[in-house]
């Protein structure tokens, strides 16, 4: 039977407008004023704004961290209920081979993974971590797959490649049309910088944000833009962290250059400070890059309210307090790095966002949808509430408010960086290919997602 949503206000990046939609099957079939009930089932849904189901461009919902056997506390089961239940109806993953493995393998690993496990739908970005002619020949048959996105890292030993390798990557992708996202960090200066503090006997978390300075990120971002300028690729900057970074990318497209930008709520909300806490509590917060000054957190906002910043995902990537973080108690570079966050990105951006006067709602679905999936070739399936799209849809109750709390919140970890803060607006249902799938916050119809082939040139 169809589905009425009757009396909300859709929203778009560009403007908002007093509509009913109509869902039938998966698709949107119908939009209008006052639209008939017919056959259909009804939600009314006055006083609440009908976004387009967000979309999370950076997750690692299950990923091995290359330090022995320790793998992500959420899985796609967990971490992509959280997502759903609080609006995030699409994540794209980041699959990571292991070294050795084939892309073809990686991908059929994140299929299994995924399929039948997974409450929201999904793609990935392909990982590339060592180039060679077997990988070179692979770019195109991802593509093929329906992968259009890649991901290289300039940090960490066990993922990164060399200047020369990104360069020919980066010219590999450019025939086929595809996406570049990269870890921006000189990966030789935070090996130094750790060695150095560890030798020193500086090993508590307060050392991690001083192995990973805004220098380091930016020195980075600008080695990047260089080798993409030379390779004449339109890249994506993914974790954007500082203002140093952000001027860098000026540059660039100064230049001419067409360069995407992510940053993440932790840059928005959260700083360095929180290093500092009693008890090893800064743990929690070691990620790379790591939370930054306020200066860079208001250059980054500055960014998100003037356009210079694309998007907001999270890099959600969680580990356990007790057990995983606490592997590092003597030695700050011994924490898995990464946090959760995509449970809690809607909700935080709504409140500091769009509740604070900052950025409009509009701009709040670009950020977290429609931008997402015009960005990496999803749009007009995903992205946006129009007839023949997904009838993937948000309603949104701004008068709502909330606590987040670890104790109530569905992902699979033992806390939340964002624990005791007031949230004003969530999703109060959440439909996922014209399936009511969430409810208050809740989950009431698990394990409907699926996996989305992308095609290059659907971007438009
Ligand atoms: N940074 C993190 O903190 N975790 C996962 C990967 C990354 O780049
Ligand atoms: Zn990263
Ligand atoms: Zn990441």
């Amino acid at each position: 039977m169809s589905i009425l949503l009757k009396g909300g206000v859709v929203v778009s990046a560009k403007d908002r407008r007093q509509l009913d939609v109509r869902l039938d099957g998966e698709t949107i079939i119908e939009m209008g004023t006052n639209l008939a009930i017919g056959e259909s089932e009804v939600e009314d849904v006055t006083g609440c704004f009908l976004l387009p189901g967000f979309i999370d461009a950076h997750t690692h919902l299950e990923l091995n961290n290359g330090k022995g056997s320790m793998g992500t506390a959420d899985n796609f089961y967990t971490g992509s209920k959280a997502a759903v239940a609080k609006g995030t109806t699409t994540v794209i993953d980041m699959a990571t081979p292991s070294k050795g493995s084939s892309l073809k393998d990686c991908l059929a690993a994140w299929d299994h993974l995924a399929e039948g496990n997974s409450s929201c739908d999904y793609t990935y970005h392909m990982s590339i971590i060592e180039w060679n002619p077997e990988i070179k020949a692979e770019i195109k048959a991802m593509i093929d797959a329906g992968i259009t996105s890649f991901k290289m890292y300039m940090a960490y030993d066990n993922l990164r490649t060399k200047d020369a390798e990104i360069f020919e990557a980066m010219q590999e992708i450019r025939t086929f049309g595809g996406m570049l996202g990269i870890h921006c960090e000189n990966g030789d200066m935070v090996n130094e910088m750790i060695a150095k503090f560890v030798a020193e006997g500086k090993v508590s978390p307060h050392y991690h944000p001083l192995t990973r300075p805004d220098s380091v990120e930016a020195e980075a971002v600008e080695r990047y833009l260089m080798i993409a300028d030379l390779a004449d690729l339109p890249v994506n900057i993914v974790h954007l962290s500082t203002k140093r970074s952000l001027e860098a990318v000026h540059r660039a497209r100064e230049r001419g250059q067409k360069v995407y930008v992510e940053t993440c709520p932790q840059y928005l909300v959260l700083d360095e400070h929180l290093y500092d806490g009693p008890d090893f509590e800064g743990a929690k917060y070691v990620c790379s890059p790591p939370l930054r000054s306020l200066e860079d957190q208001a250059a980054l906002w500055a960014g998100v309210i003037e356009g210079t910043i694309d998007t907001i995902s999270t890099d959600h990537c969680s580990f356990n307090f007790e057990g995983q973080k606490t592997i590092g108690r003597t030695d700050f570079s011994k924490i898995p790095n990464g946090m959760p966050g995509v449970e809690t990105r809607p909700e935080l951006i709504y409140t500091y966002g769009v509740a604070a006067n900052k950025i409009t709602l509009e701009r709040m679905v670009g950020l977290l949808s429609e931008d997402i999936a015009k960005q990496f070739a999803l749009y007009p399936q995903k992205g946006v509430i129009q007839q023949g799209s997904d009838a993937d849809i948000v309603v949104w109750d701004p008068e709502k408010s909330g606590v987040i709390s670890a104790a109530t919140q569905l992902q699979n970890v033992d806390y939340t960086p964002y624990d005791g803060f007031e949230t004003k607006g969530a999703a109060r249902s959440v439909y996922l290919r014209g399936q009511k799938v969430a409810e208050e916050g809740q989950m009431i119809n698990e394990k409907k997602g699926r996996f989305v082939f992308r095609t290059i040139g659907q971007n438009k």
